[in-house]
């Protein structure tokens, strides 16, 4: 019996979920807006998504216009055919890269002709860009922004940012900003990171089994594009890591990065001491030309540094960074990511790939924070960050971590200080080492001060840190908190429009339209699931109460009922004057007799 009642309450918590959803995707409707735009390369019709969410109408006042959200979901697509590679004519135009075919190395006889406008994807599958021979210079936004030239990327991003795109331009041109857009990842919705815009936040996918499949691999992907991750980290390892990638990235409408130190380590049979700068080398290549639109480099960790982690309680906590710190031991040299930097440069140039520097020396515990060893390896990050500058690469600059909340503040306006501006992008960082179970809350609390105060990308942490391989649900619970975190950030911030969400639920709140509430919530499905556990019948939906507070002691309900009792604004205006004035006047009262008495004694206070 025990066990029914088990199988029924599950059905019924599922029913709920699907219905939830199916409420969502009713009032969660994708838009495009059709920018027109034209630069010296060409004309063009720039498409940019977002997300409308449909209102009801107010009792009484009429409708409520459609709320809109900012969309990373891209468009919905068969995994084994692959997205629309949108901006492969903005690519051509510029005319400063020829297409190859596949890994052969062979210049496409037709060249870049052959690919024809709009219906581009078979064309393009199996090829890749370099820049053209002659046409020596870099590819990167940043360098077309130093130079003046605004990108249809540029403009894409302004209008997803809802700002100017000189603005745009000017943040990319002075490093304060990134668009990782990788010549190789057409497919990719253009988005930026940076300071002066929306706070974004990074997924961060697992290992993946090599029994998974092809549509295992996009399914991750759009759950956590769904849940609002604006890029998605693919730290796979295995034998299947090069088709994994692809499968990602040929389905990615947000910017894919990765730690390519993590399949040079494969390529050895996990040997740290057989890496090597070609073996390396090689990597970052073979990922440039599959597209990844950003790398982590952890070459800010020195030869010299390594010994500073001795005494810490937990040293290298970095996956990266103690690949790196053990070779150098074992070689007794300095790293060849720090020695070959340049050349690191030169390629991710030909590719528009943006540096994000590694933190390998990150403190893994509020005791180990702010050390000599953090600090030495942010110094290095900085000097790492202007000489990628002179090279015209985009860079952005990774952040604890574990540190003690008191000390975030500090942690970001030292980055800014020593890295000229550079983007900053944190893990978490986690405000306490205490509760491991609950490390997407911990992390998301560090997580709003760092944002509030300047940090442009956070890295989420899930409820599984420290403990094991997140789940999809993991991976639910990781996104929302850290969508809340952008979210309280950019409203410290004063972001434009940031407080409109806030504004528009808080109305619904107050006026009992309930799909509303659930429909403009981060997560719609839980909240339905919540409201509908205790009051599941379709009329609820309109009531003036709920579950919490029961039909009698609902404020919301009082209070329009004080509302309809003493009618128009002004007329409570009225009344609540009045009553100032009747305490003004008691006040007054109690003033002269107490006065008066003092007098009388001859006490001065
Ligand atoms: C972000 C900020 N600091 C570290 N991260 C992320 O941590 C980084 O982008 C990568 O996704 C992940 C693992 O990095 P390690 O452990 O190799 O440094
Ligand atoms: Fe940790």
């Amino acid at each position: 019996e025990a066990k029914d009642a088990a199988r029924l309450a599950k059905q019924q918590a599922v029913d709920i979920a699907a219905r939830g959803s199916k409420q969502r995707d009713k009032a969660h409707i994708r838009k495009i807006r059709d920018v027109h735009f034209e630069n010296q390369h060409g004309a063009y019709d720039l498409q940019v998504p977002y997300t409308e969410i449909v209102l009801e109408d107010t009792p009484g006042q009429g409708p409520n216009e459609p709320f809109r959200d900012y969309n990373t979901e891209g468009p919905a697509c068969d995994p084994k055919v692959g997205l629309d590679p949108l901006r492969l004519d903005w690519i051509h135009d510029r005319n400063d890269t020829v297409t190859y075919t596949g890994r052969s190395r062979n210049l496409a006889d037709d060249g870049k002709t052959a690919i024809k406008r709009g219906k581009a994807t078979k064309e393009w599958r199996g090829r890749h860009h370099e820049p053209m021979r002659g046409s020596n210079h870099p590819v990167t936004q940043m360098w077309y922004a130093r130079h003046g030239i605004v990108t249809p990327e540029m403009r894409y991003v302004a209008e997803r940012e809802r700002c100017d795109v000189e603005l745009v331009r000017n943040e990319l041109a002075a490093g304060r900003a990134v668009m990782p857009c990788n010549i190789n990842h057409p497919e990719s919705e253009p988005m930026i990171i940076g300071e002066r815009f929306l706070v974004k936040l990074n997924a961060n996918m697992g290992n993946s089994a090599v029994t998974s499949s092809i549509d295992d691999e996009v399914e991750k992907l759009t759950w956590a594009t769904k849940w609002g991750a604006d890029t998605v980290m693919d730290l796979s390892t295995g034998n299947d890591i090069h088709t994994t990638r692809e499968w990602i990235l040929r389905n990615s409408p947000v910017p894919i990065g990765t730690v390519p130190m993590y399949q040079a380590l494969e390529k050895v049979d996990d040997d740290a001491t057989k890496l090597s700068w070609e073996l390396f080398r090689d990597t970052v290549i073979e990922q440039c030309e599959q597209g990844v639109d950003y790398m982590t480099i952890h070459a800010g960790v020195l030869l010299r540094y390594v010994p500073l982690t001795a005494d810490r309680v937990t040293g290298i906590v970095s996956r990266g960074g103690s690949i790196m710190a053990q070779w150098c031991l074992q070689h007794h040299q300095e790293s060849f990511l720090y020695t070959h930097f340049d050349e690191l440069c030169e390629i991710f140039a030909r590719y528009d790939v943006a540096f994000s520097l590694g933190d390998g020396l990150r403190p893994g515990c509020l005791a180990d924070a702010n050390d000599a060893a953090q600090l030495s390896e942010l110094m290095t990050l900085g000097e790492l960050t202007q000489r990628a500058w002179d090279h015209d690469v985009q860079v952005m600059v990774e952040g604890p971590g574990h540190i003690p909340f008191d000390t975030v503040r500090m942690n970001i306006e030292m980055e800014k200080a020593i890295c000229k501006n550079a983007p900053f992008y944190t893990l978490g960082p986690l405000s306490t080492d205490t509760v491991p179970g609950y490390d997407h809350i911990t992390s998301a609390i560090g997580a709003v001060e760092i944002a509030r105060y300047g940090t442009a990308m956070l890295c989420y942490v899930t409820p599984k840190e420290h403990l094991g391989l997140p789940d999809k649900d993991d991976v639910k619970q990781g996104v929302i908190a850290y969508k809340i975190a952008c979210h309280a950030a950019d409203i410290a911030k004063h972001h434009p429009h940031a407080q409109d969400r806030d504004l528009a639920i808080s109305k619904a709140r107050f006026e009992f339209r309930w799909l509303d509430q659930f429909n403009l919530s981060y997560d719609p499905d839980t909240a339905i699931a919540f409201h509908d556990e205790t009051l599941p019948a379709e009329p609820a939906k309109m009531a003036h109460f709920c579950s919490m507070c029961g039909p009698k002691f609902c404020s919301m309900a009082i209070s329009q009922n004080i509302r309809k009792q003493f009618g128009s604004a002004s007329q409570q205006r009225r009344v609540v004057s009045q009553a100032e004035q009747i305490i003004a006047g008691s006040h007054a009262a109690v003033e002269a007799t107490s006065t008066a008495a003092a007098g009388a004694t001859g006490s001065k206070e």
